[in-house]
């Protein structure tokens, strides 16, 4: 296998994998996540930045070398599936492990309840599983399910947010998006559709995972930096819910009606918002023009058809890259503690063109 030497440690053809097609990435030590990809039909699965930073080992971690074919893989889901995001997400792990032919796969969803996710992972470590694949609700509270994994030396991949915890000890790896980059695109589209004059309500995701306050970090502190006529004028969480969504832009559209830009934290928040603007009597994407993240059919065609503005993708399909992962990493090499996937976005000039890549 051809390895790459890198710093301390030799990091593996796989460590460096992008999904698509298991193609390889450049392993130089970039420093920084790549720019965004502009639209091909390669975004459709995602796409390992080049991997910079420290890595592990199982020699780090300590634990067994394993086949993934003779294995039981557990993966545990966070939220429920009423969101494109998490069933666009269950199905890649699903269908991974299926063209790995794992031994065995056992999946499990949280409903959104950290309790549940911590029993959940628990269960699966009781089934036999002995390599763990988290998609963790929130960034903190896991404690307890990841000292389970800990105290048997089961590999823990987490997927999509980040965990305040220690890679390569508390799990191996993160893979995942940048999430700050993601607030920061959404504010430049906002920024570029409304010709720098726009007085904003954000819409905000689930509060205590860092993918909340990551995209509005980002996003605030683009708008700070180059929307000097860009105006906040209110905050309020949607929990990532396209009902909580429209019920509170319904509200912030009542007490601030000169309202013209929604950023919404993700698609079915600014999907809600959408029927909002409609309620209100206004012509969505005109009127008040809408920003959000994830990459969602339901959005993307909204964009084709100009009731809607933007869309920075938050690409959910981790199974050939996690699987990827680990495959490398059970296999003694080392991988990436960080691994930064490239995320694309749409607007009007490319929607159309791309829609079919969204989720
Ligand atoms: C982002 C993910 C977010 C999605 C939402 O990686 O954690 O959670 O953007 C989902 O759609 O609720």
């Amino acid at each position: 296998m051809k390895t790459y030497r890198k710093g301390r440690a030799l990091l593996s053809a796989a460590a460096c994998v992008a999904a698509v097609g298991l193609v390889l990435t450049g392993c130089t030590n970039t420093g920084t996540t790549s720019s965004a990809s502009t639209g091909s039909a390669t975004d459709a699965a995602q796409t390992a930045a080049a991997v910079s930073g420290p890595t592990c080992s199982l020699a780090d971690y300590k634990g067994d070398k394993i086949d993934l074919t003779q294995a039981i893989v557990g993966f545990s889901q966070s939220e429920k599936e009423d969101n494109p995001f998490r069933i666009a997400e269950t199905q890649s792990i699903t269908d991974e492990a299926a063209k790995i032919g794992v031994k065995k796969f056992i999946k499990t969803n949280a409903q959104s309840t950290l309790s549940k996710q911590i029993s959940d992972i628990n269960d699966l470590i009781s089934q036999g599983a002995q390599v763990l694949i988290v998609a963790p609700l929130n960034s903190d509270g896991l404690e307890p399910a990841l000292k389970a994994a800990r105290d048997k030396n089961i590999p823990v991949i987490t997927i999509d947010r980040k965990l305040n915890a220690t890679a390569c000890s508390d799990y191996v790896s993160f893979l995942g998006s940048n999430f700050v980059q993601q607030g920061q695109r959404a504010a430049d589209q906002l920024i570029a559709g409304t010709k720098g004059t726009a007085k904003v309500a954000v819409l905000l995701g689930s509060s205590g995972n860092g993918v909340t306050t990551d995209r509005t970090s980002g996003f605030v502190d683009e708008i700070k930096a180059k929307g000097p006529g860009i105006t906040i004028v209110a905050q309020q969480t949607g929990d990532f819910a396209r009902d909580k969504g429209q019920s509170v832009t319904e509200q912030l559209l009542q007490s601030n009606p000169d309202i013209t830009a929604i950023y919404a934290e993700n698609d079915e928040m600014g999907l809600g918002a959408q029927a909002a603007i409609i309620a209100a009597g206004k012509t969505p994407g005109k009127d008040i023009q809408i920003y959000s993240i994830d990459g969602t059919k339901n959005a993307v065609s909204q964009i084709v058809t100009g009731a809607y503005n933007g869309v920075i993708e938050s690409n959910p399909r981790f199974g050939p890259l996690a699987f990827a992962t680990l495959k490398s990493f059970l296999a003694g090499d080392a991988v990436g503690q960080d691994i930064v996937i490239q995320d694309s976005q749409y607007d009007s000039s490319n929607a159309a063109a791309k829609v079919d890549s969204a989720f």
